[in-house]
């Protein structure tokens, strides 16, 4: 087998009898040669032929000016090499995040007064559809197929960097800070399954556009009654796994305040300054089994940033600047969940119902997103 990229199209030479599967392009192929046409992006290929083993394997097109060819073996070592692609459920493609469904419910949010800070207090009713929400928080693998296969360009790359923290309570405007190396004094890139921070609202946005498109699913942020309801389950706990905070069940500040108290059962040392894997706390999970909604990164949601009595009128945030030194960010209020990394369990926000925001343009070290979909 060989095949050809150029610009925007694929030219494969196959063994007679093949079946080439890409996205909804079925092609069989009698005599071994086809040329099939594909807008820029990353495809999943499945290769079917009689006699000969079947495969999966990425293909990312996007512009390429030189031809690139490669043997069936080239092309497997290659993909395994480079991907390390598993394919657990044949209908979902190798980098789109794995969710969980949530069924659709009349759910009741939000406090009274006492719980949280002054932003959550108040509650309501709300009648939600079921939708799938992803298992973890999108990873730095996941976002960096995004960049590869469109070129995308971050507003922290595009407009100076974004706010930084070394993990141990100093924070700073950082002008080389972006999503590859997002910390004060560490320009290492992060691990792969580590989540994808130094992203705004609207990289995130465009992340969930681009999905979308690749897999003819509707992605988008989570809309804060969806994540709410889905770190909360149907008992309104206050925190994922349970009424009571436990520090062995979620990445949060290893200093500060918190570092002379501990609170609950649990040690303030969880064994990560920074980021930690999306999938290093399983006593964590909600009641709907989904990871991290508390601590590791925090993460945006589609709403606009308003107080619980103007969600029931409807009404939109208004433009604000938020500044960072000398810097200023203009910008929608966007709702945060989830306290980060540097969450301190003597503040107000380190549960499931506290809700703060910034502006849709605003980055930082320790925020990040995970996405729903529409079903
Ligand atoms: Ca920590
Ligand atoms: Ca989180």
């Amino acid at each position: 087998m060989s095949f050809l990229k150029k610009n925007n199209s694929i030219s494969i030479t196959v063994y007679p009898h093949t079946e080439i599967f890409i996205r909804n392009k079925v092609k069989r192929v009698k005599n071994g040669k086809i040329s099939i046409l594909l807008k820029n992006g990353v495809y999943l290929c499945r290769y079917k032929c009689p006699g000969k083993p079947s495969f999966t394997r990425l293909l990312f097109l996007n512009n390429l000016k030189d031809e690139i060819s490669f043997d069936y073996r080239l092309l497997q070592d290659m993909s395994e090499h480079h991907y390390n692609v598993k394919v657990h459920n044949p209908e979902r493609l190798p980098f789109e995040p794995e969710t969980l469904k949530i069924p659709g419910a009349h759910v009741h949010l939000g406090v009274q007064l006492g719980e949280g800070p002054s932003t959550s207090l108040g509650s309501y009713s709300i009648k939600l559809r079921s939708f799938a929400i992803s298992k973890y928080e999108v990873t730095n693998k996941q976002f960096s197929t995004f960049v590869q296969s469109t070129g995308y360009v971050t507003d922290a790359e595009q407009s100076g960097g974004g706010f930084s923290t070394d993990g141990r309570g100093h924070w700073q405007w950082l002008p080389s800070a972006q999503w590859r190396h997002p910390f004060l004094k560490n320009r290492i890139s992060l691990p792969d399954d580590h989540p994808v921070v130094m992203v705004s609202w609207d990289d995130a946005m465009a992340y969930c556009k681009w999905l979308s498109n690749m897999t003819n699913r509707n992605y988008r942020l989570p809309k804060e009654a969806e994540w709410e309801y889905a770190a909360r389950g149907e008992d309104h706990r206050l925190f994922p796994w349970t009424r009571s905070f436990n520090g062995d069940f979620h990445n949060y500040c290893n200093h500060g305040k918190s570092h002379k108290k501990s609170l609950g059962r649990g040690s303030i040392h969880d064994g990560y300054l920074l980021t930690s894997p999306v999938n290093a706390f399983p006593r964590g999970v909600s009641p709907f089994g989904v990871w991290d909604m508390l601590g590791n990164v925090k993460e945006w949601m589609e709403d606009d940033f308003i107080y619980y009595d103007e969600k029931k009128n409807s009404q939109h945030a208004n433009q604000k600047e938020e500044q960072y030194g000398s810097i200023t960010i203009h910008g929608i209020p966007k709702t945060l969940r989830g306290t980060g990394f540097y969450g301190d369990p003597q503040g107000y926000f380190l549960n499931a119902i506290a809700r703060n925001s910034h502006v849709h343009k605003a980055r930082f070290s320790a925020l990040g997103f995970r996405l729903v979909e529409e079903l």
